[in-house]
């Protein structure tokens, strides 16, 4: 298992290199930094290096796919959130509605400045494109279901005197923990090509089982690929396959609104 975890911890290509120097550079034009986090996520999903990065700046935090988390943890990180100093808001990004709060915080926070900038940044597929598209009421930013579709820095005018860049999605260098390495391959931040789906469904079934004291109702994987009819011609089963379906059902809601992360969760091992 590790040989395949290993993978995920040492991408770090060189677009995300180069994008997290050039928002380094671009901070210092910057008024509000928009941090977009997975809402089951929000621990292994967010970049510590802003805290020194994006300091003196205002910070809104935007738990994204809510859609897909459990409402009362989601309400237990937007405290959590709010009482760093944060803004923090839950949306899910392809639902306009969802950012008429945060289209009022960003102008509330312009307010009085003139002009002000801000910049979207966060985990490869978080969302950043899309929340975009929602503020702008148009789909401007190209999204795709996928992590790295972002390549570029890009600006957009969201209305007089304020303008919000999107950023290509940068996960951290080093993924601190095994659990966050299975957590961010599950909710689609690391891309496929890069972990063994197997050993991530499986992890997250274990994890699931321990968390709910054995009282869960979501299938393993060997149920998941069974029912599916994931077997080969010899009757074997193909559980690669089945793993990748096992992990898109995950994340299209099949299996419920599943939050990985609380924030009085003992601390992560
Ligand atoms: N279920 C759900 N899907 C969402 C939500 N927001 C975005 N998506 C989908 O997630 C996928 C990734 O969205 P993007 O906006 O491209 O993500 P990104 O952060 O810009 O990704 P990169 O540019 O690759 O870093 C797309 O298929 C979106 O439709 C949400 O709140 N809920
Ligand atoms: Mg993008």
């Amino acid at each position: 298992m590790s040989d395949n975890l290993d993978k995920v911890v040492q991408w770090y290509p060189g677009h995300m290199v180069r994008a997290m120097r050039k928002i380094g550079e671009y901070l210092k034009l910057i008024d509000i930094v928009i941090e977009v986090i997975d809402a089951r996520v929000p621990r292994s999903g967010a970049n510590p290096a802003l805290d020194t990065l994006a300091k003196n700046r205002e910070r809104i935090v935007i738990l994204n796919r809510d859609d897909l988390a459990n409402p009362s943890i989601t309400k237990s990180w937007l405290a959590h959130f709010a009482s760093t100093g944060r803004e923090a808001l839950a949306t899910t990004g392809r639902e306009q509605q969802s950012l008429t709060r945060a289209i009022a915080v960003m102008k509330r926070m312009a307010a009085g400045r003139g002009a002000s900038r801000a910049i979207v940044v966060g985990l490869p597929n978080s969302g950043k494109s899309s929340i975009i598209n929602g503020l702008l009421r148009r789909a401007a930013a190209r999204t795709e279901d996928r992590a790295g579709v972002t390549r570029q820095l890009q600006w957009f005018r969201l209305g007089p005197g304020l303008e919000v860049m999107d950023t290509p999605g940068i996960l951290v260098p080093k993924i601190a923990t095994r659990e966050a390495q299975w957590k961010l391959a599950m909710v689609g931040a690391v891309p496929r090509e890069r972990y063994d789906p197997e050993e991530v469904a499986i992890n997250f079934h274990r994890w699931l089982t321990e968390s709910t004291h054995g009282r869960t109702r979501v299938p393993d994987l060997e149920t998941f690929a069974a029912a599916r009819g994931f077997a080969r011609k010899g009757g074997e089963i193909d559980y690669h396959n089945a793993a990748q379906s096992y992990i898109s059902a995950f994340n299209d809601g099949v299996f419920g609104r599943i939050s990985l992360e609380a924030p009085d969760d003992p601390a992560a091992t």
